[in-house]
């Protein structure tokens, strides 16, 4: 498996726990509003098995309005800065050079950009001084309109191209590549449909410009996983009764080499990139 600097690394997939401070994220919104239940969850997440902590104060779940950066850095400043304190390898999910500036000097080491960049000008060149790890996410355009941009004549050729200019874009700005995930975004800018494709070519996905990065893959809990599990009445699988299928996928992608996997429940996760490691292991001894 691939090593990034500065971030934990093990013979299997990472396995990168959700800390969502929001109260209404997508699939855990509210429960981990307050700072101190935040930083609880954090731990207890490590405690599961956890080999990174994704702390995130800003929902981006379909249609939602964005919350003000000073509201942002009040949900997460306590929670980044008490992670890092307790030895907890943090993660910054934001769109915002100011929130991940204050999150890498409290020693977050992986910034996590779900707009590749585009949506804060600042934020490439903040990570490139920082000499953070930077999580560059394929993306067409905030919540409030993102499936309006949900058009591809070319899935997979068209999210490769956007993404090798975004990573383009970002090494420009002084991005070490050596630093850089990629990350296809699930979900963002995408139908559900378009979801299952992109699952299926993590590994063309992770070849750009002539280089294979590490890839993240987010599909915890996401719509596409409620509907593919939809009742016989079509009504959506509600978010938290999908953990089993996200299971599935983490087991599937880390089969296929991802290097990291988002999940919002860690336990059997952790064991699904296990699994996917003996699996791994097996098929490349000879009989
Ligand atoms: N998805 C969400 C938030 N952050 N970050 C990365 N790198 N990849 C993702 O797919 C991703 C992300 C939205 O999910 P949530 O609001 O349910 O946590």
């Amino acid at each position: 498996m691939t090593t990034l600097p500065g971030l934990p690394s093990a013979d299997r997939t990472l396995v990168m726990g959700v800390v969502n401070v929001t109260p209404d994220s997508f699939s855990d919104g509210g429960r981990w509003f307050g700072a101190d239940a935040a930083v609880k969850h954090g731990l207890d997440l490590v405690a599961q098995g956890a080999d990174i902590v994704d702390v995130g104060g800003e929902s981006t779940r379909p249609g939602a309005q964005r919350v003000s950066e000073e509201e942002e850095l009040r949900r997460i400043g306590p929670v980044v800065t008490e992670l890092v304190k307790a030895g907890v390898p943090v993660s910054i999910d934001t769109m915002r050079a100011a929130v991940a500036a204050f999150a890498v000097q409290a020693g977050a080491t992986l910034v996590n950009d779900v707009s590749g960049g585009l949506a804060d000008p600042d934020l490439p060149r903040l990570v490139a001084a920082a000499g953070a790890g930077y999580v560059v996410v394929h993306w067409r355009g905030h919540s409030q309109d993102m499936y309006s941009r949900a058009v591809y004549a070319d899935l997979v050729g068209e999210v490769r191209d956007e993404l090798s200019r975004r990573i383009e874009a970002v090494v420009a700005a002084g991005v070490d590549p050596e630093r850089i995930v990629v990350d296809p975004g699930l979900g963002f800018g995408k139908r559900p449909e378009h979801n299952w494709p992109l699952l299926t070519h993590l590994a063309d996905i992770a070849r750009l410009g002539g280089r294979t990065f590490p890839v993240l893959v987010g599909a915890s809990r996401k719509r596409f996983l409620g509907l593919l599990l939809a009742g016989p009445d079509g009504t959506p699988r509600p978010f938290g009764e999908c953990d089993g299928a996200t299971v599935a996928i983490s087991a599937l992608a880390a089969t296929a080499g991802a290097w990291c996997v988002r999940v919002h429940e860690v336990p059997a996760n952790a064991d699904a990139v296990r699994v996917a490691a003996a699996w791994r292991a097996a098929a490349a001894r000879p009989e």
